[in-house]
């Protein structure tokens, strides 16, 4: 472990510290930021009301709609020249959502993100190669200097020019690697075309996240690259990748860093706590934060959380893999459905490649749904590259009928060419809305 003192602390005494650190951020942001002292004034509380860590309850939301109407700087709790940092993450409105980091913020993110490599089998001796962004968006950075930190030797190689980036991995030899589950999938892709074989590398361990991806998919760049595939999560608004990790022992929830956020999961609706293992919005407080400490954040991301400690040692809260998103469940003909759903189906199916898209469509008036696959390459060179053969109308069908099944929707389903859709360096776009001017995004 990394820093096994905290990683294996008990509940109670995590809870002091927790309570300890949520009074410090909730004085820092009733003195330091108009929008939270407001917020608080509204509610009739101070930071004197915070008298146990429960007593978060009493703390106001804040939404990605408040980062935006206070774009860009509005909710920073310190002046620009303690600014060290600034990120942002796109959104639909075309303006990003800015966050901001001080010296110390940036040494505690480092030191989160080393002890996340850790926990995913990485070590210091380690060669890693970072191919996620590196920009405004906090996944290139962020893996970066947590990658320093450890004292890992780091490739900065970024997203992009894929077959650079193969070259590398094949003379630099690095052990781990990380990237967008969908990118790290076109690296393997290309790797086939150019006739490697991706089992060879010299890869253990990669660190995957920053969109949805699921089982099926973990299985797939498992046994593509005969590594473990480890989940990271995290959200720029709270800090950005290491809010929480899979440990590389269980593979099972991924331990949030309990010393630095504190989470809470609620009925997205009541806004109610959920029990353990109950599904609901995860919704984070900062802890440590001094340049953008945050309140009670809704992520609008859908998990559960469990208490019970870890197989590996560790104690920290450990929350599932991410089921979907408040905002990405389609609703077909009153049927709701989660694109995640949608993945784990499709990679179950035999001759399919692991890339697909959804597009919403209308028919007169009511919503459907297409599915867009692409057909494996040897089934391609098998049938004669002719998509109409019975081969390709029975996977057709199939898909079809497993969709049917399973999400209780019909699915028009259009199979393509190996490589037709389209490939992104870093996050996939899965949905695709066409019944309105603007797009639906993750
Ligand atoms: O994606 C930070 C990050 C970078 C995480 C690298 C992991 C690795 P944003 O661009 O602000 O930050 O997007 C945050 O992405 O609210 C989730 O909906 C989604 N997301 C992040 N990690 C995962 C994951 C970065 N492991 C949003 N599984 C979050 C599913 C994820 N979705």
């Amino acid at each position: 472990m990394y820093n096994p003192e905290i990683e294996t602390m008990s509940r109670s005494e995590m809870k002091a510290l927790q309570f300890l650190r949520l009074k410090q951020t909730v004085k820092r942001v009733y003195e330091n930021v108009p929008f939270y002292k407001q917020k608080f004034d509204e509610l009739g509380i101070t930071p004197d009301d915070i008298q146990s860590l429960e007593d978060v309850r009493l703390l106001p939301f804040t939404k990605k709609k408040d980062l935006r109407d206070q774009y860009p700087f509005g909710l920073f709790a310190v002046p620009m020249e303690e600014v060290n940092r600034i990120h942002g993450s796109s959104g639909t409105s075309g303006k990003p959502t800015v966050v901001g980091y001080t010296k110390n913020d940036i040494s505690n993110w480092a030191k989160i993100v080393a002890r996340a490599i850790v926990t995913a089998g990485g070590k210091k001796s380690d060669i890693f190669h970072n191919a996620y962004g590196y920009g405004l968006f906090t996944g290139g950075l962020g893996l970066h200097h947590g990658a320093e930190e450890l004292g890992v030797a780091v490739v900065p190689i970024s997203g992009g020019n894929t077959e650079r980036q193969i070259t590398v991995i094949e003379d630099f030899k690095p052990r781990g690697i990380c990237g967008t589950p969908s990118y790290i999938l076109n690296i393997v892709e290309q790797m086939e075309h150019m006739g490697l074989d991706p089992r060879d590398t010299s890869l253990e361990y990669g660190i995957f996240g920053a969109e949805p991806w699921t089982e099926e998919m973990r299985a797939t760049l498992e046994k593509k690259l005969n590594i473990k595939a480890i989940d990271i999560y995290g959200l720029s608004e709270v800090m950005g990748p290491g809010v929480a990790i899979e440990c590389y022992e269980a593979q099972n929830g991924l331990h949030i860093a309990d010393d630095h956020f504190l989470v809470e999961v609620l009925n997205p609706e009541t806004l109610e706590p959920v029990e353990d293992g109950q599904d609901g919005e995860l919704v984070f407080t900062s802890l440590t934060k001094e340049a953008l400490p945050i309140i009670r954040y809704r992520t609008g991301d859908i998990a559960s959380i469990t208490h019970e400690k870890c197989k590996c040692g560790r104690t920290h809260t450990r929350m599932s893999r991410l089921k979907g998103r408040t905002d990405d469940m389609l609703i077909v003909r009153g049927v709701n459905v989660f694109p995640s759903e949608i993945e784990r189906v499709l990679l179950q199916i035999e001759g399919l490649f692991p890339n697909y898209q959804i597009h919403l469509t209308k028919k007169g008036s009511l919503d459907s749904v297409e599915l867009h696959v692409e057909i494996e390459k040897h089934l391609y060179q098998e049938v004669g590259e002719d998509l109409g053969h019975a081969a390709v109308q029975a996977l057709k069908r199939t898909i079809q009928h497993q969709m049917k099944s399973t999400c209780l929707v019909s699915m028009d389903t259009i199979i393509n060419k190996p490589g037709s859709l389209p490939r992104s360096d870093g996050k996939a776009k899965r949905v695709v809305d066409k019944r309105k001017a603007t797009p639906v995004t993750n």
